[in-house]
């Protein structure tokens, strides 16, 4: 399996160029320099996509669960004996480490799909029995064409986290991931057609989201959207499709806490924080950068955190000792930035990084940014409250467990948090109040994929995971029958 130049829709199991015959340019976030393209979709690609995906789907959706299985893990296992290849195209797309696509993203794509194949063949639904009188009993069926909408930060893994579960409980997709990493959903594409999935059973459609994405969304014939991205991606998604009644499943921004208390093993929670700040350069929505810690071990956690935030690698995301690689976009290289000098005019001191790395040759125009820490800025400001999605957090004393709450809860957003502390009590005390859809306790991104996964407050609706994406991607009919 390559990679090419063109990247091309899929549609109706065959790879094509977009209508119009436009291209966007696919930049490698390492160079700044353009390397491939991607087709520019309308709504004419996505016409095509759904007619094909309705065509698709009343064999797909009458298919035996066990077709659906082992369609879907023929897909694992190309996926995995292409690891390598998927791999460096995530890194050439995204910038992230090779290790990290390597040993994060790849791999948990080819799960996702294992996952769900075998998830459905274990997938139940209720009977409610009326005794002498009646029996209820629950269809689970499919929704029909659904769209599934992905973003750029874990390309591969999250685009397959939404399509599995639909593609396993018999829907058809249209699927389009972010324009900014699209080449491994196009070996994606290819993986499939190398699978034989019957043509239109997914179809995947490549463009900007307020054109191809929008039009996915407005499309009558699709059911349901499944999107990850940013809180006002999300406004827009909720906007146009609730007056019309799709289903919905939004999982949108954070802005974590991660509350340190002195008792904590304090190695695993410096491993674990480091890791919380700076995995994939701060952009993982589950990512923790407002971090709180118990006064008395205030000073040695900000001077231990800032001497391993130094000592991190930035560079090549190619070679071997990288810790982080580039920002995904020049545009959002900007985005970080302007919050690291909001930051200074908020109050903040910035501890370390914040700079723009200097490389040399190919690496000159790169999108590298030094890690930051900030310290001294109040909860209410905009660094503390709006996602910056970068390799910056901020951090802050507390006194007590009621204080340390108030402030992990007082943004709009309540997606994850993360608690360090050997005291259970306290754990499951200060787990129960904190406004967040995930809590980790002494951990961070340990992940069962049958755990609901989402968001309250601004960081969405509904979940994924586990049986609640099986149950998001069906529709419950129950059929009651009299007897007696
Ligand atoms: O995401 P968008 P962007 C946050 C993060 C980031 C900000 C913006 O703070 O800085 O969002 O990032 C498609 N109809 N997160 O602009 O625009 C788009 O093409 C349908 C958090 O890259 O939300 C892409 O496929 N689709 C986050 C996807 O939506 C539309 C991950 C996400 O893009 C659309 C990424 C429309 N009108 C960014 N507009 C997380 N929480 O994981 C765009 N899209």
């Amino acid at each position: 399996m390559t990679t090419d130049k063109y990247i091309k829709n899929y549609i109706d199991g065959a790879l094509a160029p977009a209508v119009s015959g436009q291209y966007l340019d696919n930049y490698n976030p390492a160079t700044g320099k353009v390397y491939s393209h991607l087709p520019d979709s309308d709504e004419n690609d996505v016409q095509r996509a759904v007619e094909a995906a309705g065509r698709a789907f009343r064999e797909w959706s009458t298919a035996e669960p066990r077709t659906r299985f082992r369609l879907l893990m023929r897909i694992a296992d190309i996926i995995e004996q292409n690891m390598e290849t998927f791999a460096r195209a995530e890194t050439m797309d995204s910038g992230k480490p090779l290790s990290m696509s390597m040993s994060v993203d790849i791999p948990r794509a080819q799960a996702n799909f294992r996952f769900f194949a075998t998830a459905v063949l274990q997938f139940g639904s209720e009977s409610h029995h009326m005794p002498g009188e009646a029996i209820n009993f629950t269809l689970r069926q499919p929704l029909g064409v659904v769209g599934c909408i992905s973003p750029w930060n874990l390309p591969l893994y999250l685009f397959t986290w939404k399509i599995a579960p639909a593609l396993a409980t018999g829907n058809c997709v249209v699927g389009k991931p972010s324009e900014l990493t699209p080449m491994t959903a196009y070996l994606l594409s290819k993986a499939c057609i190398e699978a034989g999935l019957p043509p239109g059973v997914l179809n995947i459609v490549h463009g900007l989201g307020p054109k191809a994405g929008q039009a996915i969304v407005e499309h009558p014939k699709v059911k349901a959207i499944s999107f990850t991205g940013g809180t006002a991606t999300g406004q827009q998604i909720a906007r146009t499709a609730a007056p019309v009644f799709k289903k919905l499943s939004l999982e949108l921004g954070g802005k974590n806490p991660n509350i340190i208390f002195a008792d904590c093993n304090f190695d695993e929670m410096m491993v674990g924080t480091l890791r919380s700040s700076f995995s994939n350069n701060g952009q993982i929505c589950l990512c923790g950068p407002r971090i709180y810690v118990e006064r008395p071990l205030y000073e040695k956690f900000r001077d231990e955190l800032v001497k391993r935030t130094q000592f991190l690698k930035v560079g090549d995301p190619f070679s071997t000792v990288a810790d982080l690689g580039a920002l995904v976009s020049k545009q959002h290289l900007e985005k970080v930035q302007s919050y690291l000098s909001l930051a200074e005019v908020e109050g903040g001191t910035i501890l370390c990084g914040g700079n723009r790395l200097e490389m040399q040759g190919e690496f000159e125009n790169g999108y590298f940014l030094r890690p930051a820490v900030i310290e001294g800025l109040p909860l209410e400001c905009r660094t503390n409250q709006e996602e910056i999605f970068g390799p910056v957090v901020s951090i802050a004393p507390f006194d007590t467990e009621a204080e340390a709450i108030a402030l992990a809860n007082g943004t709009q957003y309540g997606l994850s948090a993360t608690v360090w502390t050997q005291d259970i009590s306290r754990a499951n005390r200060v787990a129960e109040q904190l406004q967040a859809g995930i809590v980790w306790v002494n951990c961070w991104m340990v992940r069962d994929l049958r755990t609901p996964f989402g968001g309250v407050k601004n960081s969405g609706v509904g979940r994924e995971g586990g049986s609640e994406a099986l149950r998001f991607f069906t529709e419950p009919k129950n059929v009651c029958v009299k007897y007696g």
